[in-house]
């Protein structure tokens, strides 16, 4: 077993070349079994084996810095770096990340999560790398999906101007989950098409190299000139005219050759781009059949290939597939933007009843903010379904772009709260305090999959700008009864009492009415209000409840730092009203990766703790009023 002699870092290059192979092939079916059983990103990490091989083979580590962009596709590169242990307890709570985590490891160089940083962050090493004196190498490896995001442009940008060494390996599989859109994809296809063409053009580049003492003079020469004779000689001009030198395209599965290209691109006194191409799902039938299935997915049978979890009820992304394609029969104005997420939004059939008002952008969610900024002013209304930790990227474009001419978008913010095994970058936790310190912004979420569906359509309708957050997983189907229509501003009174009277926003509904429940149960009054509107706040409603309860308890599955708890707090606080509040929602920290149910509890959004916090509240308040009278 290859695998077994695989202990730590640098150990693959005790292998001899027999063992090599054997160890692509261990490696795979190990990927197969765990994420069978655990999840995770299968199909990504299929593709990268032999590359991931031999970059471990070319380079030594932790002197070396290795960024993955993305990071979902580094668990070969766990392997190679003594965390075979680790798979059992991937992505689950206390275990091993999805993706590169510097805490976790030194071989991991950058943490990653979000995509198209890891050209920035390796030009910022290099960069540290001569301040300080030191002689390692950086290579950022970026698939061609990541390769649509606008960062990555702005750092081969800067990479042009390199004196030193930096290694760009493009992981070209020719997908991003889905299909990969757009002119630099077409572009990359065009090369690789052109690889019987590329070998022919090395040979005249050899043949003139060969010439006595003039040779490599020529094809310098040859190099540096903008002239039509360059495109004979040399793939990859986009890159080559920024001075990042191009090598290849070479076969992603072939260690030998990999190798021997990464050491010609170790020789390179600038930034070098190293094209390799790759099949996503490489090595097994199903993923490689349906990659974007196998992209992320949860435990799966390997036989059959299909999921090992049932379908439950809709989830809220289903409910907003459904509703905005029955809008869209309506309306010929709506349209739908994804970056790059059109599964994972439920943009997919939209797309295909649609496809004439269905934009995928690509991995550019600032790009796409201010693309439907331009339709709203075209006349058009536009629906950019985003997941909650992306859209941070488009902070700006939604205030600049978006609100301040107030332009009727809506942003449909998906996996809002806690996401799950994916972790801290990918928690949705922080789009209600940033979006609500926008002016013009309306904030809504809706409590279950009914007024999922009354709140879409009302911020189709609504002129302005919009954005509705809905978690990730199933749609809640209890609250039925409460139903009423959806008005500007107001929040929605589900349980009028006295004394205490608990304000939740969204999909805290179930948990707030556990609370409610047990609270009743322990002999208590309380009220039950759904926020519905974050932002404007029911400024009205808390007035009324002041009067007669004196304690509100906000949750959220936000951060409390600007979130609506907060606003809530400010205003009872600056109006002076006669009531205490509390905010329950995420403290001032990264959540980790782990089940949504255990993260929860680990944060302090569960029934128990909820009531006792509240319990010890309301008994220090009365205990207060009673020492005052
Ligand atoms: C800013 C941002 N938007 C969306 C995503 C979701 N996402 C994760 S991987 C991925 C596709 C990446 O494609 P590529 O870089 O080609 O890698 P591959 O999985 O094909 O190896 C996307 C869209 C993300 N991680 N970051």
């Amino acid at each position: 077993m290859a695998l077994e002699k695989i202990r730590k870092e640098n150990d693959i290059k005790k292998l001899d070349e027999s063992q090599i192979k054997e160890l692509a092939d261990e490696i795979r079916q190990f990927l197969i079994e765990k994420i069978s059983r655990t999840g995770g990103h299968l199909a990504s990490n299929l593709g990268v084996v032999e590359l991931t091989m031999a970059l471990h083979l070319t380079l030594d580590f932790p002197q070396d810095k290795l960024i993955w962009d993305v990071g979902h596709q580094s668990y070969t590169h766990k392997l190679l770096t003594g965390r075979k242990d680790g798979f059992d307890e991937l992505r689950k709570y206390g275990g091993m990340s999805g993706f590169p985590k510097r805490k976790e490891s030194p071989c991991d160089a950058f943490d990653t999560g979000h995509s198209s940083t890891s050209i920035s962050a390796g030009l910022g090493y290099v960069a540290a790398r001569e301040l300080l004196g030191e002689d390692h190498s950086v290579v950022s490896v970026i698939g061609d999906g990541s390769l649509t995001g606008g960062m990555a442009y702005e750092a081969l940008n800067n990479a042009s101007r390199l004196k030193s060494n930096f290694i760009i390996v493009l992981n070209d599989n020719n997908m991003s989950i889905s299909e990969n859109v757009g002119g630099m994809s077409k572009y990359l296809s065009g090369l690789r098409t052109a690889q019987a063409y590329a070998d022919l053009k090395k040979g005249v580049e050899d043949t003139l190299r060969r010439i006595p003492v003039k040779g490599e003079r020529i094809v310098n020469q040859i190099r540096k000139t903008k002239s039509g004779i360059k495109q004979l000689l040399v793939p990859g001009m986009f890159f080559e005219d920024m001075d990042i030198t191009y090598l290849g395209p070479v076969d992603g599965h072939d260690i030998r050759k990999l190798v021997k290209i990464f050491q010609e691109a170790k020789r390179v006194d600038h930034a070098v781009l190293v094209h390799v191409i790759t099949k996503k799902g490489k090595g097994y039938a199903p993923a490689e059949e349906n990659p974007a299935k196998f992209h992320g997915l949860g435990p799966f049978d390997i036989e059959t290939g299909e999921p090992r979890e049932t379908d439950g009820p809709d989830s809220y992304t289903k409910v907003f597939s459904k509703v905005l394609t029955d809008i869209a029969k309506r309306d010929d104005k709506v349209v739908a933007i994804t970056a790059a997420m059109a599964d994972g939004t439920g943009l997919a059939s939209f797309a295909r009843r649609f496809p004439q008002r269905f934009f995928d952008v690509g991995i550019a969610e600032e790009h796409g903010m201010t693309f439907a900024a331009g339709l709203a002013a075209g006349g058009m209304k536009p629906v950019f379904a985003v997941y909650s930790s992306f859209l941070q990227r488009a902070y700006d474009q939604t205030l600049h772009d978006v609100c301040l001419q107030n332009l009727p978008v809506v942003i449909a913010v998906d996996r809002a709260g806690l996401v799950g095994s994916d972790g801290e970058t990918h928690q949705g936790v922080f789009d209600l305090s940033y979006l609500t310190t926008i002016p013009n912004m309306t904030v809504i979420s809706p409590k279950n999959r009914w007024e999922m569906a009354d709140m879409l359509r009302f911020a189709v309708d609504f002129r302005h700008p919009v954005a509705i957050r809905y978690p990730r997983g199933a749609a809640y189907e209890g609250m039925r009864q409460f139903r009423a229509p959806v008005v500007y501003g107001k929040s929605e009174v589900i349980y009028e009492e006295e004394d205490i009277a608990i304000i939740f926003v969204g999909h805290m509904a179930e948990l707030a009415d556990s609370v409610r429940r047990s609270l009743k149960a322990a002999g208590y009054n309380c009220s039950l209000v759904n926020a519905r509107f974050v932002k404007p706040l029911d400024t009205e409603l808390l007035e009324e409840l002041a009067k007669d309860h004196c304690l509100l308890v906000t949750i959220e599955e936000n951060v409390i730092t600007g979130g609506f708890g907060e606003q809530v707090m400010e205003y009872v606080s600056s109006s002076a009203l006669d009531v205490h509040v509390r905010n329950i929602g995420i403290s001032d920290e990264y959540v980790e990766h782990g089940n949504v149910e255990v993260l929860r509890k680990e944060v302090g959004l569960e029934s128990d703790m909820i009531v006792k916090q509240t319990l010890s509240d309301y008994l220090r308040i009365t205990e207060n009023i009673k020492k005052e009278k």
